[in-house]
Formats: C-alpha cells, structure tokens, sequence
C-alpha cells in the first residue's frame, strides 16, 4: 500500500512533469484486497510494443479467481501483478519497428487481450486467445494488465484503433469492456446461430450481468426471429435484461421450477440453445434442464466445478456442449463495430483506482448488473 513518502515522491514526479512512477493496483497475496502501488512507468523495449494509457479496464469474474487464488495451479502467476485483461486506452509511445500510418501517439485503442505467439496453430488461425503459450496481461506472469495507469502491449498486433470514437459516441469505458464481457459473449452466439431461426428459443443465463447483457442483444441480433429469455437471479438484473431486449424474463431465484415456467414459454419444446454467461454446477444443471430434444448447452462463464450431465437422457435427447473462450481479434472488430453504430447498449459502473477493492467487493457479493470498469 502507498506510504505517504511514495506519495510525496510521486507528487514531487508529477509537479515537475517527469511522471515516471504510476499508480497500479497489484496481487501481493492471495485472498487479501489488492494494494495500490506507486510502480515504475513501462518503458518500450522492443520495437513492437506499444505503450498505452489505460483510460478503463473491465473488472471481469475471471479476476475474482486469480485474486482469490482459485487458478493459482492452472494460471501459474509471479507475485506482485496487476490483473486487467478488459483494456482501453491511448497510444502514449510507439515502438520503432511499428509500422508508419497505423497509430498515432494519442489515438484511442482497444486492447485484444489474447497475447499470443503468433506462430502455433492457434494463433495462424486467427483465434490467439488460444494460443498455446498465452501471454494474457493481468493473466499471467510476463505482463501486467489494466490495474494501472499505464499498460505495455507487447505488439501494435494486439490494438484495434478507435480514433474516430467521437464520430461514433463510444465511450472509453464501454470499448474497455467490450474487449473481454462484450467479446466473450459475440464469439459465443456467432458460434450457434445457424441454429436460430423464428419459432426457436434460445435462453441466456445470468442475462444481467457482464456477459449476459450483451449476450441478450446478440442473441437478438444473431437470433433471426427466435424467442431469447433471460435468466438471473434478482430482478435489477432482469430488468436490465429486459431493457437490453429479453422477450421474457425469469427470477431463478423466486420461481424455482425453472424448467416447468420455460416449457410454458416454448410450448413444451424446451429451449434449442442455452448460453450460461455464470457456470456454476447450479447454472449448468439448470441449464440442461431446459434445453429441447437436440438442444445446444453454450459455456462460457467459468465459475468453477463440473458440467455434469445425465448420460441416458444426454445421449437419448442428443445433447451437445460446446465452450467458447473469450475471442479472437476479429470478432472483437466486429463487436466495436456494432457499438460504433449504436447497434448495442452497454450497461457500465465506473470506479475509480483507488476505489477497486470495492469494485471487487460488490461484484463478488453479485450486486453488479452489467460491467464494473476500472477508471485510473
Ligand atoms: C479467463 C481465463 C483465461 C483466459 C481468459 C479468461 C476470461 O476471463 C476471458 O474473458
Ligand atoms: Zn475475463
Ligand atoms: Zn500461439
């Protein structure tokens, strides 16, 4: 935690115009609040990177995790680090091997946060979050993420430009985090909407949150006519999703017989798609309940545990499961292009730094519909 020398040192920086300290929120330990830091100002390397400004980092469930230590053995990480993988901001420097015309110091950047390699498999197809040797800011060890007031990313590859945000209404705060909730959901839906169509009902589980709220609005969009509910578990979530475009709502917590109130609505069919944006064993058992014969379970939230599922009637009703992670760079094109044209809304709880252990606290108590997002 800052000490009121670092506090003067970093003033004493600031009035006399040589900001080369920042201020960074890092893990020191696991389970404890993180603590606001006085750290050194990145400074390029490599001619690649590109040294950014954070003007707004999501607060995604996934930094619940890493803080509490949950994925300490899966995403080995070196304490201290800043999490913040949902990062906007503005090109402060540019890396000498950069190429010319692409960036402008001060232009306004969406970060892709699937740091990959850029030579295995994965990333040659063009989906680097899968990268077999991520180097996720704020997800692993080499790179400090969003928490900060300054991120370094480690190639211009890794920026999408939105300099003519003005001209669009984009806001900082909503291009951060539609890089990591807005992107998660997108790749998701594109994934299934071949199997939409009028007369289909696709269901999105835990609507109000980061995730759901926009998965609403593409199951809207990608959804050709088809019925899309929303699922949560209190109702200032469930209007939200109301308002982003849900046909129906349903409180999973009041009215416990889920799968009884979402045949009514299909008219005893079930649902042909299920998207649950939470993946805790309650969501996915719920979630299986209510799919149709043939009906597709989408995971993508990743609070923990098992999908488990009950082979007979899996097998006898030909279920299918498919998980999507996060998103490649182009779906995250194509996100910030249905924001730029007003074709999405976004549902943002601004904090600032130094007020992020609170941020923490309310999204991990579930008090936070739509996205908290990180203000340096
Ligand atoms: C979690 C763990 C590893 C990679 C990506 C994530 C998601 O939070 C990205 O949305
Ligand atoms: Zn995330
Ligand atoms: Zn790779």
């Amino acid at each position: 935690m800052m000490q009121d020398r670092q506090i003067n040192e970093r003033n004493q920086d600031l009035s006399n115009g040589s900001n080369s300290s920042i201020l960074s929120a890092r893990i020191h330990e696991y389970q404890k609040p993180l603590s606001i830091d006085i750290t050194p100002k990145p400074t390029i390397s490599t001619g690649e990177q590109v040294l950014v400004k954070v003007a707004a980092a999501g607060l995604c469930h996934s930094d619940l995790h890493l803080i509490n230590g949950d994925w300490k053995e899966i995403i080995p990480i070196k304490l201290p680090l800043a999490p913040g993988h949902e990062v906007a901001g503005w090109v402060e420097e540019l890396g000498n091997s950069v190429p010319k015309g692409i960036f402008d110091i001060g232009d306004l950047v969406a970060v892709f946060g699937g740091w990959g390699c850029g030579i295995c498999f994965y990333c040659k197809n063009g989906d680097e979050q899968l990268c077999i040797n991520p180097t996720w800011p704020g997800l692993s060890s080499s790179h400090d993420g969003g928490y900060s007031e300054y991120i370094l990313v480690p190639s211009y590859r890794f920026l999408i430009n939105v300099k003519d945000h003005q001209k669009y209404n984009i806001k900082t705060e909503e291009l951060a985090a539609l890089t990591d909730a807005g992107l998660t959901p997108y790749r998701a839906i594109k994934k299934i909407r071949h199997l939409l169509e009028p007369g289909t009902n696709v269901a999105i589980v835990g609507a109000g949150g980061g995730l759901g709220s926009y998965g609403i609005q593409y199951a809207k969009i990608f959804g050709a006519g088809s019925n899309v509910i929303a699922i949560d578990v209190n109702d200032t979530k469930l209007e939200l999703a109301e308002r982003f475009g849900a046909d129906y709502i349903i409180n999973a917590k009041i009215q416990q017989n889920i799968r009884r109130i979402v045949l009514q609505i299909t008219g005893g069919k079930g649902v042909n798609v299920v998207v649950d944006c939470v993946g805790t064993e309650e969501t996915i058992r719920n979630s299986v309940g209510i799919l149709s014969k043939g009906g597709v379970l989408v995971m993508i939230g990743l609070f923990g545990g098992q999908i488990n599922m009950p082979l007979i009637s899996a097998v006898i009703n030909e279920y299918q499961v498919i998980c999507s992670l996060w998103g490649n760079y182009n779906e995250l094109r194509e996100a910030i292009e249905l924001a730029k044209h007003q074709k999405i809304k976004h549902s943002i709880h601004s904090f600032p730094l130094t007020e992020i252990n609170k941020a923490i606290d309310s999204l991990r108590a579930g008090n936070m519909e739509g996205r908290a997002v990180i203000v340096p």
